[in-house]
C-alpha cells in the first residue's frame, strides 16, 4: 500500500482537534489510544479482542524486543505487523525511557546508552542510530527518536543539559531513518515543566522536521497540574498540520485534560496492568473486582459496555476469578479496560466533532465523581 503519511483536520474545539492520521497501515481517527505492547502482544489480550475495542494502533518497545526475540528474528519472520498478527499501525517506541528505568543498569554517555539486560544480565548498547535501525527492522509504522528522559524534580541546568542531548540524538536518528511512503518519524519535545526549554526544544525538533511530535517528559512525577500547564505553553508551538502524541498518559482524567490542549495521541499501561490487578475503569471511576463488596453482585461491569465480561459475565463471576487466580480474570478484565478507553476516545472525538466538548467533558468528570455503586 503506498499512501503518504499525514494527519488531516476534521474538526476544531477550542485547541482540540478531531481529525484521520493516514498511514501505510490504515487510517485512525484522533484523538487515539494506543494499547501498549511491549514485547509484541497487549498483555492478556488476543489480538481479535484488542480488534474489536475499536483500537486502531498500538505500541510496541524496542528495548524489550531487541533483547527477546531480536529484531534481527522478527525481520526475518516478516516484520512485526505479521509476527504479533496486527496488520494495523505500529508505533515503537525508542528504548530510551525503558533503559532509564533501568537505573544502576545502566550507564549513558554522549553517543548513546550502555545497559544489562533486566531478563539474563548479558550486556547492549543503545545509540540513536542503533535504535532507529531496530525500529525499521521492525518495520515500525511510526518510529520514535531514542531520547533520554530525566526523572522530574530535577536541577533546571540537568534538565536543559538532558535536553539539548535528545535534540543531538533526534538530528542523529533523522539521518538514520529510511523515509517509505505512508511511514513516520517522530520527534520528541524534551524540556521538563521549563516553557522556556520546551520552547527550545521544539525549534530544534521542527528546524531538523519530522512527521509528528511527541512530548515527552511528563507524567514522570510532577502531578497533573504541572504536567497540564506544560501542554499549555508547549502544545501551541508545534506545526498546526501534525500529529501530536503525549508519551505514557494516562488517566481517562488526564486523556481528556490532554485532549482539551491539542493532544492527538496517547499511550499507557494503566489500563492494562489494572486489568491484571482486578482494577476496572467504568464511567463511574474505578473499581476493585477482588473487593467483597462484588461477590453476590450480578451487574455487568459497565451497562454501557460491548466486551466479552460486560455482555456475558457479572461482577460476582470476575470477583471469584480474581479470588481464584485464575487466568480467565486478568484477560476480561484487561479486554473491559482497554474497551472503556476506546469508548472514551470514540465519545472525546465525536463530541469534537458535534462542537460538544465542553458539555461532553463536564458530563464526564461528574460521572467520574459520582462512584455510586
Ligand atoms: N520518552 C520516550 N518514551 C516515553 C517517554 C519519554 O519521555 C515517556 C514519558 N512519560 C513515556 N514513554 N522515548
Ligand atoms: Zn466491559
Amino acid at each position: 500500500m503506498s499512501t503518504a503519511f499525514r494527519w488531516v483536520a476534521q474538526a476544531r474545539a477550542g485547541r482540540a482537534r478531531a481529525g484521520h492520521l493516514h498511514t501505510a497501515h490504515g487510517i485512525v481517527p484522533t484523538p487515539t489510544f494506543m494499547p501498549v505492547g511491549t514485547v509484541g502482544t497487549v498483555k492478556a489480550m488476543t489480538m481479535d479482542a484488542v480488534r474489536s475495542t475499536g483500537a486502531g494502533i498500538v505500541l510496541g518497545n524496542t528495548y524489550h524486543l531487541m533483547l527477546r526475540p531480536g529484531a534481527e528474528r522478527v525481520r526475518a519472520q516478516g516484520g512485526l505487523h505479521r509476527f504479533m498478527d496486527w496488520p494495523g499501525p505500529i508505533l515503537t517506541d525508542s528504548g530510551g525511557f525503558q533503559v532509564m528505568s533501568l537505573g544502576a543498569l545502566r550507564k549513558l554517555d554522549q553517543d548513546g546508552v550502555t545497559f544489562n539486560s533486566h531478563i539474563d544480565g548479558s550486556k547492549h548498547r543503545l545509540t540513536p542510530e542503533r535504535s532507529t535501525d531496530i525500529q525499521n527492522a521492525l518495520d515500525a509504522t511510526i518510529t520514535m527518536c531514542f531520547d533520554e528522559c530525566p526523572a522530574l524534580p530535577a536541577p533546571t541546568e540537568t534538565i536543559a543539559q538532558s535536553m539539548r542531548l535528545s535534540m543531538r540524538w533526534a538530528a542523529r536518528c533523522r539521518e538514520a531513518f529510511v523515509p517509505r511512503p505512508g511511514y513516520a518519524q517522530y520527534g520528541i519535545i524534551q524540556g521538563g515543566t521549563e516553557p522556556e526549554l520546551r520552547a527550545e526544544s521544539v525549534r530544534a525538533l521542527t528546524d531538523i522536521g519530522f512527521e509528528g511530535y511527541a512530548i515527552g517528559g511528563l507524567a514522570v512525577g510532577e502531578g497533573q497540574a504541572l504536567m497540564f500547564a506544560t501542554l499549555d505553553s508547549t502544545v501551541p508551538l508545534i506545526p498546526q498540520d501534525r500529529p501530536r502524541y503525549l508519551m505514557g498518559v494516562g488517566t481517562p482524567d488526564d486523556l481528556l485534560g490532554a485532549v482539551e490542549r491539542g493532544v492527538d495521541m496517547f499511550d499507557c499501561v494503566m489500563p492494562t496492568r489494572a486489568g491484571r490487578t482486578a482494577r476496572a475503569y467504568t464511567e463511574r471511576g474505578t473499581l476493585n473486582l477482588r473487593n467483597a463488596r462484588h461477590a453476590d453482585d450480578l451487574r455487568p461491569i459497565s451497562p454501557h459496555c460491548d466486551c466479552l465480561a460486560c455482555s456475558r459475565h457479572s461482577r460476582a463471576y470476575l470477583h471469584h476469578l480474581f479470588r481464584a487466580n485464575e487466568m480467565l480474570g486478568p484477560m476480561l478484565l484487561t479486554w473491559h479496560n482497554i474497551a472503556y478507553y476506546q469508548r472514551l476516545m470514540r465519545g472525546i472525538r465525536a463530541a469534537i466533532v458535534e462542537g460538544t466538548l465542553d458539555a461532553h467533558g463536564s458530563w464526564l468528570r461528574a460521572q467520574w465523581a459520582m462512584d455510586d455503586w
